[in-house]
């Protein structure tokens, strides 16, 4: 039986697990848009946690990218990823959950220039994620395929959404330009790539 992936057309969590599948994993995506109240109600009904993406497979749903990608690689035996690979896929998701918080209240109606010290802490993080994830960036090769894999994807992913929402600037930082030009081709980018609305 086919897995269900519930998700939305522009979240890099998601979007980073559509890859991965892209051609190689049996998958039935199924968009919602939270922002929207049917597609908040139902996020609300189908999962406690609130948050994109879930998989569905039977009986069982699974509520965290990474768990996710950590059942299907089991699933699959796909490669384990190295530590190395897992400290960058920690700081992809940590500046990923940065900027979608930062987004959410900025929709919200909140002051993010602010005097807030909780606000600093976020801030500060953006660049000394974005300066960690350099040599990365760097040293991806398009050309060598197991270069395109989950924590690249994850990268890919995030870079494309960050600029995409403007909640980052990649203009100072080069090899992430160069690395999204770079991989744009890859199996299913285009297919997953952003709706403009
Ligand atoms: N740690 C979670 C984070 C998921 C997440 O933050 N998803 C966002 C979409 S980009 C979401 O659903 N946010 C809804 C909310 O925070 O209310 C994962 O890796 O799946």
């Amino acid at each position: 039986m086919a897995l269900t992936l519930i998700g939305s057309l522009t979240s890099p969590f998601v979007r980073k697990l559509r890859l991965v599948c892209w051609g190689r994993v049996d998958l039935n995506f199924e968009a919602i848009n939270y922002f929207q109240p049917e597609g908040e109600a139902y996020l609300q009904k189908v999962s406690p946690i609130n948050k994109l993406p879930i998989l569905i497979d039977g009986d069982l749903k699974i509520f965290d990218s990474r768990v996710i990608y950590n059942y299907l690689a089991k699933q699959n035996k796909w490669p384990e990823l190295t530590i190395e690979q897992e400290n960058y896929l920690t700081a992809i998701d940590a500046i990923t959950d940065t900027c979608a918080n930062m987004f959410l209240y900025k929709k919200g109606g909140m002051d993010l220039e602010g005097d807030n010290w909780y606000l600093d802490r976020q801030r500060q993080r953006l660049p000394s994620i974005l300066e960690y994830l350099k040599p990365l960036a760097k040293s991806l090769s398009a050309n060598k395929p197991e270069d395109w894999n989950f924590m690249s994807m994850s990268l890919f992913s995030f870079y494309y959404w960050a600029e995409f929402r403007k909640l980052v600037d990649l203009s100072p930082y080069p090899e992430a330009k160069a690395f999204l030009e770079a991989f744009k081709n890859k199996p299913g980018v285009k297919e997953t790539t952003l709706p403009e609305s």
